[in-house]
Parts: C-alpha cells; structure tokens; sequence
C-alpha cells in the first residue's frame, strides 16, 4: 500500500505509525547512530498489535497474563522504545528515547533486559529473540495446563527480521516450535528483502513461506503496511491451532530517500532528508514532538487492557489461598521451603553409604528428590536424556497431548535449547534446566552468553565434562570449556566432586534468581568423598578443606570434581612419605572469590606448596596457585595441556598424566625447590 492510500484510508492510523517513525528518525539522529529503517517500515505492524490485539496494561507491566511482545530484529530497538513510550510505560519518558544510546539511560543501543519495563528480553545477537520466543511459549502451555485459562491465557508475539530468519538458531527454534504445536506463538516477518550487505538475494535463496510451512508452522503472507491486512492476519494466526507466521511485505525507510536500499538498515541522520521524509508522512512537528491527541490515542491504547488485569487479579483473588501462595511463590521464583530438609536427608544418606556414582548419575538422584518438591521445574536434554540424565519419572513428557508434561525433548538443537530455556526463564513462574554435552556448550554459547547479561537463571547441566568421557574422543571431551564458561561474566560454575557436593551444588543453582549456572557433571563413577555428613552446604564456600594434612602442612592440593579422588589419592601416597599435605575441594571459583579475605586466607595459606588438579586447561589457575599468597615457583599444575584422545578414560588419565603419582611427584618436586614450566603442547 503506497502511503498516499494509507494516508487517506487510514488516516487515524496512519497518525499513530507516523509518531513511532518519527520517534525513531528524531532518537538515532540525536544520537547519530543506530538503525532507523526498521521501525519505520514495521511501525503499521505495531501499530495494529498493539492497539487491536495486545493483551498489556502499560500500568502493569509485569501483570503475569499479559501477552509478550518479543523485538527479534533488536537492531530496531527504537520501535520498542517509541512503542513504550507512546503507550505511557513509566520507564520509558520522552527524555530516556531523547538519550537513546547515551551512557545510563534505559534505551540501549539493542534492547536490554531489565532497562525497562516491556523490554522482555534482550535482543539484538539475531534470531535470539525469535528462540526466546519458544520457551515463553512453552511456558505459557505449561503454567496454563496446570492453573487454567482463568490464570493464563496469553500469546507471545514476535518481530523477526530476515537476519533472525538466516541465523542456524531460528531453524532449531521453529522446529520445535512446529513439533510442539505452540499455537499461541505468533511471528511477524519483516519481509523488506533488505540485509546489512544489500539485498537479501545476495545471500539466500530460501523460500521461508514453504521452509516455515515444512516445519509445521501456519503461514500468511501479506502487505505489512495495510491495517486491514495485519489485523485480519493476526485474527487468522490466532485461530490457526499451530505457530503462526506472517509474512509482512513492507518497505524498509519506508517514504524516506534511502526507502528500500540497504542504507536504511543504517542510521539516517541527513536533517533536510528527515525534514522531507516527515514532509511526505504529513508531520509538521519538530524534533521529538508529539501532538497531544496523538498521544492520548497512544496513551489510550496503553491503557486498553485495565479492564482485563483487574478482572484478572479478581479471577486470581477467587481461587484458593493455597493455589495462590503456590503460584505467587513460583512467579516470584522462590524456593519451597521443604526443599533443604529433603536435600539434607538425600545428604546424609550419601555421606553414610558412600556410593562409587558418576556426578550425572547423583544429579539425576537429586532431581528425583527436587522435582516432586519444584512443580515448577522444566527439564530437558538436547536429546541426550538417558546419557544427561536429566529426566525424573515424575515429569511427564510437554506434548500438545500433556501439556502438564514438564521434560521438554529439545531435539538436537543445544543453541535452540539455551535459548527457550531463557525464554522460560523469563517468562516466570517456572524453572528451566537442560542438559547436554558440556563440550557443546560451544553450540549453546550465544544464549548462556545472553542468560548471564540478563540476569536470569537457568540450570545448565552439561555431563560428560572431560576425557574421564573416554573412548568418544577429543571431539567430544572438553577441555577448555570450564575456562570458557568461568571467563563469562555474571556465571555460576559448579564442578562438584561426589553425590554430596552434586546435591549442594543443585541447591546452589536452583537459589539463584540473577545468574545462570553450569553444572560440569561426569560421565565415569567416582568414589563419594563426602563420607561424613555435614549439615552446612560446604559447595557454597566455592572451596573448603576435605582433608587436613597430618603432621606439618607442606602441601596443598587443589582440585575440582572428578580431580578430588585423584588429590585425595596423591595425598594418601605424600603422607606415607611423611608429607604433611591439605586437600581442598574446590567446586566452584565463583563462589570461593566471593568468601572474605579472612575465609580465603585459612583454606590456602601462605607457605606450603600448591598443585592444581583438573582434567580441563590450565587458564585461570594462576589465580589460586600465584595469587592468594601463593608464589610461581611453589606451585604446579596438573591437567590438560591439549586436546584429548579417544581411548578408555583409565588409559587417557595414565596418558595425560592425571594420576595421583603424578601429582604426588609435582608436590615432591615443588618442595624440593625443582619448579618446571607447563609443557606446551
Ligand atoms: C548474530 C548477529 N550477527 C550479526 C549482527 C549484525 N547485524 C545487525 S542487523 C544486521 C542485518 C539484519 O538484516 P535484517 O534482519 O533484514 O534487518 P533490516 O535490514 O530489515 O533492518 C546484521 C548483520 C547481529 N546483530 N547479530
């Protein structure tokens, strides 16, 4: 539709769209950068969304059944920006869209999480959001499954771009969201045949209509500019019964000069191509000014949904007190409260019967004892179930069957998975954890990246966490993974040693409300090493002594996971020489690093020597072998200095040098005053 017919046929809308593109013209020029093109070509989409079909409260933003808009294309961060603004979001004054992109304010160059109200998660890595978008759909089938329409009942609404659409992760995500039948999933297509580079068909050739269509989608395919046309369509995709797209035709810069090219995608900041751009949609005002009716219609539209929340929170106020508690306590992402007691019996029958068990194996016991406690849990595996062990019987499979089905088969899609479980994350009112490989966390990183900048905090469970995996090889044994994951900031790294420290770990992570953490589980058995029961979660110390040097200290060994029956080993061997030596488990340095000096300073003291001990690389290390008091030449690593092999985990253990005689000799070695530099390899 040419804007002259969308001027006179649609004149009131046509009003509405204009502010948002003027809005998004004023802001980047202001800040002289940022992405103007988008939001002025999808401006009618939202327009029509938000006043006809957008269930919100802009008093309310986190009003728990309200309908989520998800910004994909986050690059186009001013059409959420101007959409908040207009529609009277608190957060989001004319002065934070006048700091658009300016140090402190609320609207960041990509949409951030947690800025401001109605930003649902952060976007801006392409396709991410559009992955996100299924696990709030998920969400929303589970919580409604289990409280009823009368408590949810709402859609998730998504913009993506032909960027999001290009991204490996937006095949993973609409995969599953066609297997699982997410009909209230709803994606608009900002179809402009408009990249970064130029035209579209310089890169891709893909029919997204029959691409989406073969993944078990519902597909539409209209002018994105005609009013008519996008509210018909949205009624459609509502009754459709499978994820929706629809495929919006629209304009890049739409009445700009660079309308249509790829300089659009860019910052339009020309004032004399502003000034007749705003000339051409009949809007006579000056920079960021918005007539009052214009915005009142605006306000009016953000106001529309009241009704609706109050007549909401009745429905939540006539259920029973105990439903209530229930899912106020699970919104609010709380723990229940018998969970530590059940944890703290599941400790002690460990520490007395000590089993040989893999970490995997002794997560999978912990769930048995969380998930009839945590109803709001979501497992899953990116189809690595039995070997993740991340499924307890009591789930149920999530079908369009059952969807009180709580253990979600990812497929294999490991970027896919991390990004639905932020979706779930931040959806609310569950608590997402999956599982996989820990060497794919490669796969997965772009999502674990965006679950830390956020803030939020799914359970990454990543088995098979070195090459005690064994005969699958250096493909599949992860060797600087534990760096990688340390290295981001805002993560929670748990590597625990035994069923004792699995299950202090687990209650570490489903704690967290701010922070994702990853569980670095085994795939070979390990002896319990934990045989005396403690009540206190020793794991949440980051580092504690698990065995006293008999006789003067002369050595500390340090380890983590599987390491620390190897550190304990080596102990037995340098107390038979007479050698004092300490062994201090250390299952995550996060945790350790936020203990006071004081704490610090008494399970690594100054003076004797220090071995490091872990089947992973040496990065990072140097931190607790120099730092902490402890000096270059008194302390040694034994781990990985490479890549791994394909062999049984007993022989590569013997191969890389990760036995107890070898770390015991480093001890000896070191004392002796005989320092080495790491081989490099
Ligand atoms: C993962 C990722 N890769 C690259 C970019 C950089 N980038 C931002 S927008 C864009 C082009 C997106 O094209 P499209 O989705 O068609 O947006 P439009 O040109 O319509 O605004 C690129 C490559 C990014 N934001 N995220």
């Amino acid at each position: 539709m040419e804007i002259t017919a969308l001027k006179d046929h649609h004149a009131e809308h046509w009003m509405k769209a204009a502010a948002i593109r003027a809005l998004a013209m004023d802001a980047v020029a202001e800040a002289n950068s940022g992405h103007t093109g988008m939001p002025m070509g999808m401006a009618d989409v939202a327009t029509v969304l938000f006043e006809k079909h957008l269930k919100f409260d802009a008093t309310a933003p986190d009003w728990p059944d309200r309908d989520r808009f998800i910004l994909s294309a986050g690059h186009g961060s001013m059409l959420l920006y101007a959409l908040l603004h207009l529609t009277g979001y608190a957060d989001m004054t004319l002065d934070e869209v006048k700091n658009f992109r300016q140090w402190g304010s609320r609207t960041a160059g990509h949409p951030e999480y947690g800025h401001a109200k109605g930003i649902e998660t952060t976007t801006g890595p392409l396709g991410q959001g559009l992955a996100n978008s299924v696990g709030f759909a998920l969400a929303e089938e589970v919580l409604r499954a289990r409280y009823g329409k009368k408590l949810v009942d709402h859609y998730t609404y998504v913009i993506a771009g032909d960027g999001c659409l290009m991204e490996g992760v937006s095949q993973e995500a609409i995969g599953l969201a066609g297997r699982q039948r997410l009909s209230k999933l709803i994606v608009f297509w900002d179809n402009n045949d408009i990249t970064i580079d130029g035209s579209v068909g310089m890169a891709d050739v893909t029919d997204q209509v029959k691409r989406f269509q073969a993944s078990g989608w519902h597909v539409q395919e209209i002018d994105g500019h005609d009013p008519e046309a996008i509210d018909a369509a949205i009624a459609d995709a509502k009754a459709a019964g499978k994820p929706s797209m629809i495929a919006c035709k629209t304009h890049i810069g739409l009445g700009h000069a660079a309308q249509d090219t790829a300089k659009a995608h860019g910052a339009l900041t020309d004032k004399a191509q502003i000034e007749d751009t705003k000339k051409v949609y009949g809007w006579p005002h000056g920079p960021f000014v918005i007539p009052a009716e214009i915005k009142s219609a605006w306000e009016a539209i953000g106001l529309r949904g009241n009704p609706e929340r109050a007549a909401w929170q009745e429905r939540l106020a006539s259920v029973s007190g105990t439903r209530q508690a229930q899912f106020a306590r699970e919104q609010a992402g709380e723990l229940p409260k018998r969970l530590p007691a059940a944890l703290k019996r599941f400790k002690k029958e460990m520490s007395e019967t000590a089993p040989k068990m893999a970490t995997r194996a002794a997560s999978e016991k912990v769930l048995g004892v969380i998930n009839p406690i945590m109803p709001e849990t979501i497992g899953g595996s990116a189809d690595l179930t039995g070997s993740n062990n991340t499924k307890t019987p009591d789930m149920g499979v999530h079908d369009p069957d059952d969807r009180k089905g709580r253990y979600i088969h990812y497929g294999i899609r490991e970027h896919g998975m991390a990004a639905a479980m932020n979706g779930l994350a931040l959806h609310g009112g569950v608590k997402p954890y999956g599982g996989t490989f820990m060497v794919f966390t490669d796969y997965a990183r772009a999502a674990m990246r965006l679950s830390a900048l956020m803030g939020i905090a799914p359970v990454y469970v990543y088995t098979h966490d070195s090459i005690g995996l064994g005969e699958d090889g250096p493909t599949h044994q992860p060797v600087e993974h534990l760096a990688i994951s340390r290295a981001t900031p805002n993560t929670l790294v748990i590597r625990p040693a035994d069923p004792v420290e699995t299950a202090e770990a687990w209650e570490i992570a489903l704690s967290q409300t701010t922070t994702p953490t990853v569980l670095s589980l085994t795939r070979q058995g390990l002896p319990t090493v934990r045989t005396e029961h403690k009540t206190k979660n020793l794991t949440a110390q980051g580092a504690y002594v698990l065995a006293e040097a008999e006789g003067k200290r002369q050595a500390i060994l340090i380890a983590t996971g599987s390491e620390v029956s190897v550190a304990l080993a080596a102990r037995d061997l340098l107390q038979a020489e007479g050698i004092g030596t300490r062994v201090v488990s250390m299952p995550s340095w996060e945790l350790f690093e936020m203990q006071d000096e004081k704490y610090r300073r008494r399970i690594l003291p100054p003076g004797p020597v220090r071995v490091a001990i872990e089947a992973g690389i040496r990065l990072g290390w140097d931190r607790w072998l120099f730092g902490e008091r402890g000096k270059r030449e008194k302390s040694g690593f034994i781990g990985m200095h490479g890549f791994g092999a394909s062999a049984p985990a007993g022989e590569l253990f013997q191969q890389f040098g990760i036995t107890p005689e070898a770390t015991a000799q480093k001890a000896k070695d070191l004392i002796a005053g005989n320092w080495q530099p790491d081989p490099r390899v």
